[in-house]
């Protein structure tokens, strides 16, 4: 299996669930600038030259960090990286995996943005980011991970995003709950060792 990615990017929640369910994986660093890897250019893997993608021992590829991280549980059930098939649990995931992609992700997103000028993002930051920033820490404040007492693929996601706060200049320090989930992740070895292989 090959996990193309581009350091501190999404493709870091994917890396975390790999080695969290003990699979063996190559690492493909993306160049963005040129779409290109050390195999050629990316847009063949994907069409749409985002990060992550993950290319099966078959061939197929597959894209979206949510569908990814969902693969990567389903296919190891024992390591129990999310709550199983039907449970209110699984939904309870599943919510927090779309909220991390489709509320923080993307208004991270923003925040990088060239299109968007500092005066604009400085707004955004406070008026949009700041109740996604409250509704997570009153989450944490009662749950060790999003889901209370054990680590998903949920976590993963929810870590990798909130590691772009200091770079886009949001400051989280005021959010204690926030930042001892920040610091209860980095203790997880796929963490570690994720963050390590993408020279972070
Ligand atoms: N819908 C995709 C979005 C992935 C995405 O936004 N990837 C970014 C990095 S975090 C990317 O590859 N950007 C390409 C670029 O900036 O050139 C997903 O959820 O996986």
């Amino acid at each position: 299996m090959k996990l193309y990615f581009a350091p501190g990017s999404c493709g870091l929640a994917s890396q975390i669930a790999l080695r969290e369910s003990e699979q063996k994986f190559e690492l493909i660093k993306v160049d963005f600038a040129t779409k290109t890897t050390v195999e050629g250019n990316y847009y063949e893997v994907t069409p749409k030259g985002y990060v992550p993608a993950l290319k099966l021992k078959n061939g197929d590829v597959l894209t979206e960090g949510t569908v990814i991280l969902q693969w990567i549980a389903d296919g190891n059930p024992e390591r129990r990286l999310l709550p199983e098939f039907g449970t209110r649990e699984r939904y309870k995931a599943l919510e927090w995996l779309n909220f991390v992609a489709s509320d923080l992700h993307k208004g991270m997103g923003v925040m990088f943005s060239s299109f968007v000028d500092g005066a604009s993002k400085s707004r955004f930051a406070e008026g949009y980011m700041g109740p996604h920033f409250d509704y997570i820490e009153k989450h944490l404040t009662n749950n060790d991970y999003v889901l209370g007492d054990t680590f998903s693929i949920a976590d993963a996601y929810l870590y990798n995003v909130l590691t772009w706060a200091p770079r886009v200049n949001i400051d989280l320090s005021k959010y204690t709950s926030i930042q001892k989930f920040m610091a209860r992740m980095g203790t997880r070895p796929s963490v570690r060792d994720a963050l390590a292989a993408e020279q972070l």
